[in-house]
């Protein structure tokens, strides 16, 4: 078993081409092979695109929005995520999953080419939310600071051009977003925008409870809008990440539940490195008929 030394503060490890988090590219095996079942609810996405804004929200949809309920554990146990390990520290995210009643919540930041094949093959529901890649960066770019499990950072300047050049956990952004949008149509998915989810978020949570064919009173989707907010999810100890362990997280250098808004790049791209960023994004999403908005 590795010891938290080999993984703490490591640079990225690559898996089938793709960066990947030292400590959760141990094992690899236990990702190709693992298995699905047919009722599980995916939630995929690139890293701080909303992964815990919508796990909290598919949770209360399952549970009528009932607060005790849904605070019955942290959301990392909650909604597990599949590449997770930290050896020797923590249980992993299969392991996890293996003990887990059906309906199972998975959460991963795979790219199409790393999911397990046994989620396509089963045909399992999967919710995709995508964020604009100018918010993404600077969310990433702060929890790198806090989440020990990555390397640091390093000057924003530099860590922009690895953003660009997909030299990040996960890989690049532009390929994540773009191949699970190709995917959408071939398959039961729900593809949905951060930028949507703040502008109406009652709008967002209705097409999600559409998706998972639940039927549940008005009364039950505005409680469901109210404790899924920024402010009240940054106050619930069961999903602002403060009962992750200190010794990977540290919330004093900067919050997981950061700032929760749209448009946040404003406030630290300078006016070159956007003009940059623009031109390189045109180039790379010339491809796709995926629009984005960088702020609402
Ligand atoms: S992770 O680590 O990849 O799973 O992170 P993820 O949950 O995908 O993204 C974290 C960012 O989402 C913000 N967040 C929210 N925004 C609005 N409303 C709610 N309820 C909410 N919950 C989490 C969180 O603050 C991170 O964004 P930034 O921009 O860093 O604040």
């Amino acid at each position: 078993m590795a010891s938290p030394d080999a993984y703490l503060r490591q640079d990225w490890q690559m898996v089938c081409g793709v960066p990947m988090v030292c400590a959760f590219s141990f094992d690899w095996d236990r990702i190709d092979n693992f298995q699905s079942r047919p009722d599980d609810i995916v939630i995929s996405t690139y890293p701080k695109s909303g992964t815990t804004w919508m796990s909290e929200i598919v949770d209360m949809i399952l549970n009528d929005s009932n607060p005790d309920k849904c605070k019955r554990d942290a959301i990392f146990n909650k909604v597990p995520m599949l590449e997770f390990a930290a050896p020797g520290r923590m249980t992993s995210g299969t392991e996890q999953l293996a003990q887990m009643p059906s309906p199972r919540m998975v959460k991963t930041h795979l790219p199409v080419n790393l999911l397990p094949k046994s989620f396509w093959e089963k045909g399992c529901k999967m919710i995709y939310v995508a964020r604009n890649a100018k918010d993404v960066a600077v969310s990433f770019y702060h929890f790198d600071l806090m989440n020990k499990l990555h390397p640091e950072p390093g000057p924003w300047d530099n860590y922009l051009k690895k953003f660009m050049a997909g030299r990040m956990a996960f890989g690049s952004w532009y390929d994540h977003v773009k191949s699970w949008w190709d995917k959408r149509n071939d398959h039961p998915m729900l593809y949905l925008f951060y930028e949507d989810m703040k502008e109406d978020p009652k709008r967002e949570i209705k097409k999600v409870i559409h998706f998972l064919r639940k039927d549940l009173a008005e009364s039950v989707v505005d409680k469901i809008v109210y404790n899924t907010s920024f402010e009240q999810m940054k106050d619930n100890p069961a999903t602002n990440y403060r009962m992750a362990p200190s010794a990977v997280m540290d919330h004093s250098i900067s919050p997981f539940m950061r700032k929760g808004i749209a448009g946040d790049w404003k406030n630290h791209f300078t006016v070159a490195q956007n003009e940059t960023f623009d031109e390189d994004y045109k180039r790379k999403m010339a491809d796709t008929t995926l629009l984005f908005r960088m702020e609402i």
